[in-house]
């Protein structure tokens, strides 16, 4: 069996394997490394300089390399073309995307800079697995110092059409440099379909059906959603409802309702959007007041990306602006924190809580919403109110589904889920249950290992 190599920009630190981390890709992964695995990538740590030689490190049999970014190569790669140009990109929000050719330089730089790394490391029966976009042109890079094995790319955000790809201006080299893989995999069909018309439109290749043909090689298109470990997150959740934590929360909400909403703190999860239809259901169906409460988890998240800044802000300001507004000196109806809870925790209050809010503007797949679902007790479930924007939504057409950018539909929404009936919730809850059963996080990591294999 050929052994894998993991590359993606973050590599969990070994000890923190299990431990509280808000992003979905590490806690896709985390389960499913078997012992022999190489795990590449950066450290999380910026220094003088970008390193030349990897930090290894071992857990479970399984082997970390890392490498800590220069300051500058942290500025132009991950600040710069990858969460300023690339990201709100990818997530059609054009208005935000900021470009500098220097920025792109230096991201094609750390991605040699990893390749250079990478490549005394690797056997010639390596298959190689990266993730997201900030490594697209790693393959190419790698190709470039004569690695002939097979490489595979998983992007975990959304994919765009040629008429919003177009705006940036190196579009051209990034379809070629996924040219460079064997298997480029999305999470939906739509993502795939997105990446076929642009590959069409600006790699210079031929497409043939789901394959992209280019000199002498094909590169395979999938769409393969990912999912979680549904029923370890369920086992989890049951068992935290135990909890001296969770019993703390239920005592603070007296018999109201939870509803709940976790991720980063990111423009793409529609955060203001939420607020702001949460504050029209208090509006508009004033019987709700004192019954509902509003758990906001919104763990901060590259905080040194200027828009993260004044989405805080932002979200500072609506808090308190709901909260004046409808507070009363017995109950508070949006309770907002900045900090990251542990995952066992966060498991058991999805688990009490009536609402899941999950309404992001856009969303690669959105483990939040699977994880909701998993948590749930079949018996007297919570609803799931999900964006129709998020990956997830071509999953789950049980959730009530809305869309994010109407603050009265938000409202309406989760009037409607606290005023369901049993009977409609247990229906519901009972398909989205198979479906998070069904495309688990293992299946995710098999079906992409399969197609790199072929
Ligand atoms: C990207 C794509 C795609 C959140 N807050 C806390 C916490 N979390 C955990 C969640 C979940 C993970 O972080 C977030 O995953 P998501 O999928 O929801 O979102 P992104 O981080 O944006 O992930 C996304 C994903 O990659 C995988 O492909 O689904 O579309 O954007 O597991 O539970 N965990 C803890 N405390 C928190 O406060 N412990």
């Amino acid at each position: 069996m050929a052994r894998l190599v993991i590359v993606s920009n973050r590599v969990p630190p070994p000890r923190a394997r299990g431990a509280a981390s808000a992003g979905g890709l590490a806690v896709a992964l985390q389960s499913f490394v078997a012992p022999g695995t190489l795990w590449f990538g950066w450290s999380g740590r910026v220094t003088e300089r970008t390193s030349s030689k990897p930090r290894m490190a071992e857990g479970q049999g399984v082997t970390y390399a890392t490498v800590d970014l220069g300051a500058e190569d942290y500025d132009r790669f991950y600040v710069g073309f990858a969460n300023s140009s690339l990201w709100p990109l990818l997530h059609f929000r054009l208005g935000l995307m900021r470009y500098r050719r220097e920025d792109f330089e230096g991201y094609l730089a750390v991605n040699a800079a990893f390749a250079e790394v990478l490549l005394p490391m690797l056997r010639e029966d390596d298959m190689i697995w990266v993730h997201d976009y900030h490594l697209i042109p790693l393959a190419a890079a790698l190709r470039a110092r004569g690695f002939t094995g097979r490489i595979g790319f998983f992007l975990h955000i959304p994919f765009v059409p040629p008429s919003v790809l177009e705006a940036l201006p190196p579009a051209r080299e990034l379809l070629q440099a996924l040219c460079a893989y064997d298997v480029v995999g999305f999470q939906t069909q739509t993502h795939l379909a997105d990446f076929l018309d642009c590959a069409h439109r600006f790699s210079g290749f031929a497409v043939d059906g789901d394959e992209v043909v280019t000199d002498g090689r094909r590169v395979r298109a999938i769409a393969d959603p990912i999912g979680i470990d549904a029923a370890g997150f369920s086992r989890i959740a049951a068992r935290s409802t135990g909890t001296a934590y969770i019993q703390r929360m239920k005592d603070s909400l007296a018999g109201r309702a939870l509803a709940i909403s976790a991720e980063r703190l990111d423009y793409s999860k529609g955060l203001p959007n939420r607020f702001e239809g949460f504050a029209r259901l208090l509006d508009r169906f004033p019987q709700q007041q004192r019954r509902v409460s509003l758990l906001q988890i919104a763990a901060r998240s590259r905080e040194d990306v200027e828009e993260y800044q004044a989405l805080r802000r932002e979200l500072d300001r609506l808090a308190g602006d709901i909260n004046g507004r409808f507070s009363q000196f017995d109950w508070v109806p949006l309770r907002y924190m900045t900090q990251t809870v542990e995952r066992t925790k966060l498991a058991g209050l999805f688990r009490i809580a009536r609402i899941g809010l999950v309404t992001p503007l856009r969303d690669g797949m959105n483990l939040v919403a699977k994880e909701f679902v998993a948590a749930q007790d079949p018996a007297d479930p919570g609803v799931l109110i999900l964006s129709r924007f998020a990956g997830a939504a071509e999953e789950f057409d049980q959730a009530v589904l809305v869309n994010p950018y109407d603050p009265d539909e938000i409202a309406e929404a989760m009037q409607a889920a606290l005023e369901m009936p049993l009977e409609e919730r247990q229906a519901r809850h009972a398909a989205l249950r198979r479906a998070v059963f069904d495309v688990t996080a293992a299946r995710y990591c098999n079906v992409f290992v399969d197609a790199l294999a072929a």
